[in-house]
């Protein structure tokens, strides 16, 4: 089969042609009109940007060129023992749009462990942070300084043409997914388990198999095929996304893909993104701590009445886009229906329970315009149970994740020439003019 390379350069041409028709037959074609309400709003609904690698349906959920979840999970290759989805090849589909042998995403493996380890200034700087540093703080340092050998500003520096902007950026990018596990590892390693030795990069396994390995899960084969599954699925969400989007404005100014993405994590790790995560568990916790066992659903949904009176969010449910549950977090629960041991576990079912109950409270409340649960309402619990009950940490697993979608769009966005990104604000005064005009 062929190799990623020689597939992108395949896949570019024919996207590169698409754009230039749009821009030479529509580039004066309305296709939507703005409202104050998108811009004091958020800028919800407004379509303004390109994504090439997913697209968001407000009731179906995310498709990945089109492929759904279900439709994901029949046709990419597993890792040679597993069942699940793996990094390698939710990674080739975001970035050419095409579906990878088994022997492509081995190959894509295997690269990735042999360029895994960090370089050792990176990992002292790490190993010097303060263990009470948030590790997505840490995991945001990191990666922003991994920087130091960015192939893509080096050759910047040299002078480069335009169309060999996106190679270097693939090349940035790959190196960049390679080295996560083991500088999101390390970090937890120093703040939980110190002092204890990480183990090498196994040439022979996927990224999330290593990452288990790294974490010091590597014997706990459900929990390594979870973390496949959660890896994958949380890959991309379109583009409009706080994390996605960062990742897309300041890789729009061409600075490169590591502090690109060092950015986009820092957006990730508001607890209105991807914090809800590490928000869900500990929230599920208190309430279990406050009710005690055989919570019953009219607990639990005076519980919730006591969050939304306290003025605060019901952490995992509603979504800027989405109007019905994520279908992300139904595949995590159908996960978690396969294996007896989380069927039973307490928090899975407390999930549960929480998910019988909240959409008609939510509803009751009236104002959340999605009543639903998200990813996050589930993604914790799943580690909680299996031991990896650290759950500032989560956000990171999630950090390691999202860079396959937010890295493959700076490779489409060079690819395509796409511009800096800059869009116009107005002052509430010159609004004002606007809607009397
Ligand atoms: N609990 C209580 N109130 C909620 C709510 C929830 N789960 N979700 C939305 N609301 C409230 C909003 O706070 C807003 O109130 P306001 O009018 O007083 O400001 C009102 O409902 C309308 O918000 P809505 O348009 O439905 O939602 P937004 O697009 O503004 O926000 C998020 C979407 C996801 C931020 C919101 O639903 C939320 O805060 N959820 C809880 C946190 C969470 O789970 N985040 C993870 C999202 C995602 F999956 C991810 O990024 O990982």
């Amino acid at each position: 089969g062929q190799s990623l390379r020689e597939t992108l350069k395949e896949v570019i041409p024919a996207k590169q042609e698409q754009l230039k028709k749009l821009k030479a037959e529509h580039s004066q074609t309305v296709v939507g009109d703005i409202k104050v309400e998108n811009i004091i709003g958020g800028m919800r609904g407004l379509k303004s940007m390109l994504w090439e690698a997913s697209v968001l349906d407000p009731n179906e959920g995310i498709r990945f060129h089109g492929l759904s979840i279900p439709d994901c999970q029949k046709v990419l290759p597993p890792a040679p023992n597993g069942k699940e989805i793996i990094a390698e090849s939710m990674l080739w589909l975001l970035l050419t749009g095409q579906v990878p042998t088994p022997e492509q995403t081995r190959q894509l493996s295997a690269e990735l462990a042999e360029k895994g380890n960090l370089p050792k200034s990176v990992e002292d700087l790490v190993d010097s942070l303060p263990q009470s540093l948030h590790p997505m703080t840490q995991l945001g340092i990191g990666v922003s300084a991994l920087n130091h050998d960015s192939q893509f500003q080096a050759a910047y520096e040299k002078g480069m043409k335009k169309s060999e902007y996106w190679t270097h950026t693939l090349e940035d990018c790959l190196t960049l997914i390679a080295k996560l596990p083991a500088l999101a590892a390390r970090i937890y390693r120093n703040v939980y388990k110190p002092g204890t030795a990480l183990p090498a990069l196994d040439k022979d396994l996927d990224l999330v198999g290593n990452y288990t390995q790294l974490l010091g899960y590597g014997d706990n084969h459900n929990l390594t095929e979870y973390l496949r599954l959660y890896i994958a699925l949380h890959g991309d969400h379109e583009g409009g996304n706080a994390s996605a989007h960062t990742a897309h404005l300041v890789g729009s100014t061409l600075s490169d893909p590591f502090l690109a993405y060092s950015a986009a994590l820092f957006a990730l790790a508001g607890p209105l993104h991807g914090l809800a995560n590490q928000e869900v568990l500990r929230w599920q916790l208190a309430m279990q701590k406050e009710i005690g066992d055989n919570i019953t659903h009219e607990n639990i949904k005076e519980y919730l009445w006591k969050t939304l009176n306290s003025g605060q969010v019901v952490p995992g449910y509603g979504h800027g886009v989405l109007r019905n549950p994520d279908p992300r977090f139904i595949a995590l629960q159908e996960f978690c229906q396969t294996r007896p041991e989380l069927k039973e576990s307490p928090i899975i079912q407390l999930v549960n329970k929480t998910f019988e109950v909240a959409p008609d409270v939510l509803k009751e409340h009236g104002k959340t315009k999605n009543p639903y649960p998200n990813v996050d309402a589930t993604s914790g619990c799943v580690l909680y149970h299996y031991g990896l009950t650290e759950f500032k940490y989560y956000t990171v697993i999630f950090g390691v994740s999202r860079a396959l979608g937010a890295l493959t769009q700076l490779v489409w966005a060079r690819a395509l020439g796409l511009p800096l990104e800059r869009p116009k604000s107005v002052s509430m005064d010159v609004l004002e003019k606007l809607v009397k005009a």
